[in-house]
């Protein structure tokens, strides 16, 4: 067996004027729980070390880049890494990174893998961006993820890590069957899911009460129709009066959530995540090599 006890490190709301230092002395505190129940991987949400600010219509660009990173680790979370690295754990992260390449800045709603020796491992950019890209006055709240973050051009990918392969995925990432496949067609054994999901979804109010739903829908199929370990975690609770699902879980590879968050605060839930079961499903129903059929799923990959 290939055993990664993983914590899902669930954190509580983080409001507008609270600042990274303290966030991320609350992911410190979360990591030494974790370590106290000996775990290998803690794993943090979307945009940990600040408020959901695509929430908020910012016509001065300058207030919106005030949310972003421009390195990692930084004055902010040296701190967080420095305790990671002494405890041996690995970690992951969101936050929002502000980066030039091809000559260009860009600016990535990203999450990075931390291994247990300090070093990042892999860094994520979200590939499916909610919401809108203009300002909608009629909704109690924005989504303007579509505005302040460009789309990935990265794709998916899995890492070589704590004894498997592992690959990251950031919040609406979770609703997309694409999302997954990709990953364990990269050979992701495990997938690690931040989000921050409103309850209320203003172009759709009257599915509101099915946000709990759809959220351990989504990471209980993706788990199961690719035989890997889901660790789904949320920013939850009532951040600058916007009310965030909880739910954080854990998800086998047989789509079973064997832990789930009972609190809509920072909470740190563990679980036994053996690699080696995701053959339990990978060697049977989806042996992919037997049973897939990729010539049936050509419009799949078109646009
Ligand atoms: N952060 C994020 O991607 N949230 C979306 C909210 C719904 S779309 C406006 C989600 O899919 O949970």
């Amino acid at each position: 067996s290939r055993v990664v006890r993983t914590a899902a490190a669930q954190m509580g709301p983080i409001s507008r004027d609270e600042t990274r230092a303290s966030a991320a002395e609350r992911m410190v505190a979360l990591l030494d729980q974790a370590a106290r129940q000996g775990a290998n991987l803690v794993v943090f949400p979307e945009l940990a070390l600040t408020s959901f600010f695509p929430r908020w219509f910012m016509p001065d660009q300058a207030d919106v880049d005030a949310f972003f990173e421009t390195e990692m680790p930084n004055a902010a979370t040296e701190t967080l890494f420095a305790r990671a690295r002494a405890l041996g754990i690995a970690f992951s992260f969101g936050y929002a990174e502000m980066c030039q390449h091809d000559g260009k800045l860009h600016r990535y709603n990203t999450a990075i893998l931390v291994d247990g020796a300090g070093q990042i491992v892999d860094r994520y950019r979200k590939v499916h961006l909610p919401g809108h890209p203009e300002h909608e006055p009629w909704r109690p709240f924005q989504h303007l993820e579509k505005r302040y973050f460009d789309p990935s051009p990265f794709g998916f990918h899995a890492v070589d890590t704590l004894g498997g392969k592992i690959g990251q995925a950031i919040c609406n990432d979770r609703r997309w069957p694409e999302t997954y496949r990709e990953l364990a067609l990269a050979g992701a054994e495990m997938v690690l899911i931040g989000y921050n999901t409103p309850r209320h979804y203003p172009p759709a109010p009257k599915h509101d009460h099915l946000q709990d739903f759809h959220n351990h829908l989504s990471l209980q199929a993706g788990a199961y129709a690719n035989g890997m370990w889901v660790i789904g975690v949320a920013k939850a609770g009532i951040e600058e009066g916007c009310d965030l699902i909880g739910g954080s879980a854990i998800v086998a590879p047989t789509g079973e959530i064997v832990v789930q968050a009972q609190t809509l605060g920072d909470e740190i839930i563990v679980a036994d995540c053996d690699l080696d079961r995701c053959a339990e499903i990978r060697a049977n129903i989806f042996d992919f090599a037997k049973h897939r059929r990729p010539e049936a799923y050509t419009r799949i990959a078109a646009k």
